[in-house]
């Protein structure tokens, strides 16, 4: 498959989607989107992937949305189509995904862009990353988990002020409030995420993917419903021959060799 407004690389046993609409601001068209989608899906289903990492440019991971093909938009078009997460498309694959992705945000990371950062696992973010939703200030609100998400993240206060006012949070303050898990001198940010999506890829595939799970149902259920959901997990793992594999070479000092069964 050849992409027009993504690039995608394979390193090993990572993965790489990198925005590449650079005359846009990495603006997300419906058809970047859905090229997001296809390669993901094609990721998804390869065996040898184990993580993937999703990027922009140094100056701009994404700035949302694409206000110009946006704006020629009805509501009628929005609701009937479920705009733009019709099943199978390239936002529905994202959400639905189930290898672990990092997002490297380097730059502008706005309204769409924040959104779909912070749809990714978590957050590598380089000294000039910044993030925000400023669809306030189109007339329009966070439409892809703005609200949501970032309030998740951040907490109330720094999520409504940030929805209300449009403000942008740099990469200290967005570090410092849990958005990002660390911080990444620019010219080193992709490297570092491949570095950590490898470190990911070598662990066994489907316990990654059981801790992923896990982690997200910290979000989606109560105290006692997530601790029995993650009760059950850790038993589950217990069937694999990689928990057999992976404790057998703590005992014996040596490192393990995960063969993802
Ligand atoms: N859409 C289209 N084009 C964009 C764009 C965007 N979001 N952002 C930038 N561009 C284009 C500019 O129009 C300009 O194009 P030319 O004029 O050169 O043709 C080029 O990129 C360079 O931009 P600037 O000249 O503005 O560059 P600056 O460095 O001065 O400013 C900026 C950079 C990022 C601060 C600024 O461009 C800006 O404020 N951009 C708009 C940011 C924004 O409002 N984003 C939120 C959009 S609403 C959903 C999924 C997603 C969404 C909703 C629902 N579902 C799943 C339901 C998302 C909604 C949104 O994101």
């Amino acid at each position: 498959m050849s992409y027009e407004l993504i690039q995608v690389e394979i390193q090993g046993a990572v993965g790489l989607i990198r925005l590449h609409r650079p005359d846009a601001m990495n603006a997300l068209s419906v058809a970047l989107i859905n090229e997001v989608g296809v390669a993901l899906q094609a990721l998804e289903q390869d065996e040898a992937i184990g993580a993937i990492v999703l990027s922009g440019g140094e100056k701009v991971f994404a700035a949302g949305a694409d206000l110009k093909e946006m704006q020629s938009k009805a509501f009628t078009e929005l609701y009937l189509t479920d705009f733009p997460q019709l099943p199978g498309s390239g936002w529905e694959r994202l959400e639905r995904r189930r290898k672990p992705v990092i997002a490297a945000v380097s730059g502008y990371a706005l309204g769409g862009g924040c959104e779909m950062a912070m749809a990714c696992d978590f957050i590598l973010a380089s000294n000039t990353a910044r993030f925000g939703q400023p669809e306030i200030s189109v007339g329009t609100l966070p439409g892809a988990g703005g609200t949501q998400r970032l309030a998740r993240a951040v907490g109330k206060a720094k999520a409504m002020e940030m929805c209300l006012t449009g403000r942008m949070m740099d990469a200290e303050e967005a570090e410092r409030v849990g958005l990002v898990s660390r911080i990444v001198p620019v010219a080193e940010l992709e490297a570092e995420a491949i570095k950590t999506a490898a470190r990911i890829a070598a662990m066994s595939r489907p316990i990654a993917m059981m801790v992923k799970e896990s982690v997200d149902q910290a979000f989606e259920s109560g105290l006692s419903a997530g601790l029995m959901f993650e009760r059950r997990a850790f038993a589950s793992s217990f069937s694999f021959e990689d928990r057999t594999e992976g404790m057998a070479a703590f005992a014996e000092k040596r490192r393990p060799e995960f063969k993802h069964r």
